[in-house]
């Protein structure tokens, strides 16, 4: 093991300013506080993926030099995945922004500045932008991956106190439609389940998602089932998933919504339905049953490119098991009809009346470690707790609970990412400042982004390192502590919070998420609208009392000590479930609940009652026509592109995961398409060979990687590599606006080895 003072930024002596010590107020330098036991242990969330497992820091001094899997979480039972046992060794890259830089007008340069420089100069270039183009003319792109006090904050900041609009976050490349979906069917963004129900389901249907890669931590979840369950894997690619899968349907690219509505016709033709389900609690059953009549297999199969006896097959599965449960990821997600697609799997849990009830759900599966943070407490895309910007009275209850005056929280909605993008096209969007996000390299046909980037007056981009793509186009880099250097909540796919603990010192003058954006609320002059906000654990104070009555209700949480003593907790915990379980007379505190009764808090799903959150109590059923999609293949570009994860050990733009040898051993360093033996003859590929891949758009070149796993006709090259997202069109869901990253008309060349 390393020695802390063997890791390079320790051994740094840039100039400790009287400045700091007046920003740092406890955030930046300094000892790691001692309220988590400052002896050997201290649970917390990891931060990289949504499946919220627990990990255990050993400390030395207080701070974390090692982590393994808690066994007594009771997400993840003792397990972890390669990037969970590594994650303390990204912190201490000697990439890591250690000092807030500003870019040199004349050399071009970036240049070390004191943070009062660095806050003045983003106070008043941001605001300059705003005097010659409009209020509205700064915008910002955040993330899934910072506390959810950090996202509240800075929604609050900049909706209420910088006079800002335009701002969404990553989030929307990867659960909007999840969220849209959710709303509009169910009527509020509410995964119904908790991960048990991947132990207790007969039949889990896996729709576009590749849990064995993505979240190995849930698939060892199904491995546990004793049910001896069917897994279903709907996914064009035969993956790590679908070969350990009882049934993989290898659909055609985009052919989901056919298929489901096919899927839908054939059950209701068999009777396999609830019909009293479907009458006490949903509506517009009878017009979707007259709209997917059409869908007969033969239509299904051909347009699927999957035989008959497969979908017979699969339509037996679901009929016959008694416990059905729907897991989508970004394979639904993302594409041009993704919103209905989603929404396709809804409506089978609804109509089989396979919701609420153990081992069932239609179960959106999240990315980000806080994405689910992002839904409900950012205040981007709507008002704090799920409410929204259009509604004067969610306006009112907001202002009234924060104390804002009348008329402070906006009454429009935000532009989403991709309009955001096209304002700086346009002209209307001139400065920007992205947050824990990689949009150079992640956003979608990104050559594009990427000189737009250089028509804004002012990029600001506050990262952990200096070396991402983003941060080296930036006129302002500010140096953020990341997981492990700060304190907060993440919310899980279950809805569960769990803590993230400061147990490491931040590099340098890097300064927490938290603490840049109280810098930069003082800087601008509006700290006063913020007075209340002054720390984590205060913002979480607010959180419970703006979700009081809401869905997402957890007024009934005490404190992070709740959370951190109980496992984490799932939403909702209302008021009145804590009375239940707590005598509020004895004024003991939640995280005393007895041992006995701590399981009633652990696992919980929701809408058990068949009582949804639309108005009227009952879940909706929504559809529409299936579409082609509208990059389409053609004899010039023959072969469909696939994206997503390449390995368990790579994290998105690999800022994080390249820094740790013990992953980099794990995985190609270099960028590399998965090729259907058939096709890699057909193109004349020699062994070792290399493969030009050219979309309309652009072109790369990788190593190609001969495989059955993907079929004839497409290929795929995962998403961890810059090369691959300018080849990809700007294609966006009309409901979500969540980007179509799955699907791109592409040609091969074969090259020679290199
Ligand atoms: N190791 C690792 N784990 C991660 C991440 C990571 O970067 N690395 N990222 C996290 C995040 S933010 C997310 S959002 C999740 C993503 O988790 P997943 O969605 O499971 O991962 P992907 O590989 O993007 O996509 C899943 C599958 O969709 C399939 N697919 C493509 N097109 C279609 C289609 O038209 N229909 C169907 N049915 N399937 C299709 C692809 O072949 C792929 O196997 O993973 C999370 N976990
Ligand atoms: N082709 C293709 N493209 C895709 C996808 C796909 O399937 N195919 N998937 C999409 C999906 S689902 C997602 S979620 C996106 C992810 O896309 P990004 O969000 O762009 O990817 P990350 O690499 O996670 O970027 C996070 C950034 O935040 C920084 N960071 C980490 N922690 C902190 C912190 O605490 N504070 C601050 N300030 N910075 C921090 C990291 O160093 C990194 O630069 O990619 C999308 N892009
Ligand atoms: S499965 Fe996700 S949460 Fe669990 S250790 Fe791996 S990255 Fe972390
Ligand atoms: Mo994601």
């Amino acid at each position: 093991m390393k020695l802390l003072a063997e890791i390079p930024w320790r051994a740094w002596k840039g100039p400790l300013t009287d400045d700091l010590e007046r920003v740092q107020g406890g955030f930046g330098l300094g000892q790691v506080p001692a309220r988590w036991k400052p002896d050997a242990t201290t649970g917390l969330i990891c931060g990289f993926c949504a499946t919220g497992c627990g990990l255990t820091a050993h400390l030395v001094d207080g701070e974390a030099v090692n982590l393994t899997p808690d066994p007594h979480f009771p997400v993840n039972l003792g397990m972890a995945c390669p990037k969970g046992w590594e994650a303390l060794v990204p912190l201490e890259s000697p990439d890591r922004a250690t000092l807030p830089l500003l870019r040199n007008p004349t050399s071009g340069a970036m240049e070390a500045v004191s943070w009062s420089r660095a806050l003045g100069e983003f106070a008043s270039r941001m605001k300059l932008v705003q005097q010659r183009h409009g209020p509205h003319s700064i915008a910002f792109l955040s993330t899934g991956q910072i506390c959810t006090e950090e996202m509240a904050l800075l929604g609050a900041l900049f909706k209420f106190g910088m006079g800002g609009l335009h701002c969404d976050s990553n989030t929307r490349q990867c659960m909007a439609t999840a969220h849209v979906a959710y709303k509009q069917s169910l009527g509020f963004d509410a995964p119904p389940y908790t991960y048990a129900d991947f132990e207790e389901s007969d039949c889990l249907v896996f729709v576009g998602s590749n849990p064995a890669v993505a979240h190995p931590i849930l698939w060892q979840r199904v491995l546990r089932n004793r049910r001896s369950p069917e897994i279903v894997v709907l996914d064009p690619r035969k993956t790590e998933t679908a070969m350990a899968a009882t049934l993989h349907v290898p659909l055609a690219p985009k052919s989901d919504l056919t298929l489901l509505y096919g899927l839908a016709a054939a059950l209701i033709g068999r009777g396999a339905v609830d019909r009293p389900f479907i009458d006490a609690h949903t509506r517009g059953f009878p017009d979707f049953e007259a709209f997917v009549k059409d869908f007969t297999p033969e239509r299904v199969c051909s347009e699927a490119g999957i035989t008959r006896a497969l979908f017979d097959r699969l339509v037996e599965c679901i009929a016959t098991r008694a416990r059905v449960s729907y897991w989508w990821t970004m394979g639904v997600n993302q594409g041009h009809e993704s919103t209905r697609t989603a929404q396709a799997l809804i409506n089978l849990a609804l109509m089989t009346g396979q919701i609420g009830k153990p081992g069932t759900g239609a179960n959106s599966i999240t990315g980000q470690c806080n994405a689910m943070g992002s839904r409900i407490f950012s205040n981007v895309t709507n008002l704090f707790g799920g409410r929204e910007f259009s509604n004067p009275s969610h306006r009112a209850e907001v202002e009234s609970l924060l104390r804002l005056p009348a008329g402070t929280v906006p009454t429009e909605n935000s532009w989403a990412y991709d309009q955001i993008v096209d304002g700086i096209e346009s002209g209307a969007i001139r400065g920007l400042w992205v947050i824990a996000t990689n949009s150079s390299h992640s956003w979608i046909q990104q050559s594009r982004f990427n000189d737009l980037l250089g028509r804004l007056e002012f990029l600001v981009v506050q990262d952990l390192y200096t070396t991402t793509e983003t941060a080296q186009r930036a006129d302002l880099l500010l140096p953020a502590a990341g997981w492990a250097e700060k304190e907060g909540t993440f919310i899980n796919s279950e809805r569960r919070f769990g803590m993230v603990k400061r147990v490491r010192r931040a590099p340098g003058q890097a300064l927490s998420d938290f603490q840049i954006f109280r810098l930069v609320a003082e800087a601008w002059g509006c700290s006063q609208i913020l007075e209340v906000w002054h720390s984590p654990e205060a913002v979480f104070g607010l959180l419970k009392e703006l979700s009081r009555g809401r869905p997402c209700d957890i007024s009934g949480i005490d404190d992070y000590r709740a959370i951190d003593a109980l496992g984490g907790i799932q939403w909702p915990f209302t008021t009145a479930m804590r009375d239940q379980l707590m005598d509020p007379a004895t004024d003991l505190p939640l995280e005393a609940l007895p041992e006995a009764r701590v399981s009633e808090v652990r696992e919980r799903r929701l809408f058990a009652d068949g009582q949804f959150a639309t108005p009227d109590g009952r879940a909706v059923f929504w559809y529409a026509s299936p579409q082609p999609p509208p990059d389409t293949t053609d004899a010039e570009f023959p072969w469909v592109l696939l994206t997503g994860r390449g390995s368990s050990s790579q994290w998105h733009t690999n800022t994080r995961t390249a820094k740790s040898p013990v992953l980099r051993q794990l995985y190609p360093q270099a960028c590399y398409v998965e090729i259907h033996p058939d096709d890699a003859a057909q193109i004349g590929l020699r062994p070792q060979g290399r493969i030009r891949v050219r979309s309309r758009r652009a072109e790369l070149v990788a190593d190609a990687c001969i495989t059955p796993m993907v079929q004839p006709g497409q290929v795929f090259i995962p998403m961890h590599y810059s090369e691959v997202n300018p080849l990809i069109r700007s294609v966006v869901d009309p409901y979500s606006r969540q980007p179509s990253y799955k699907f791109c008309a592409v040609t091969l060349e074969a090259l020679p080895p290199s």
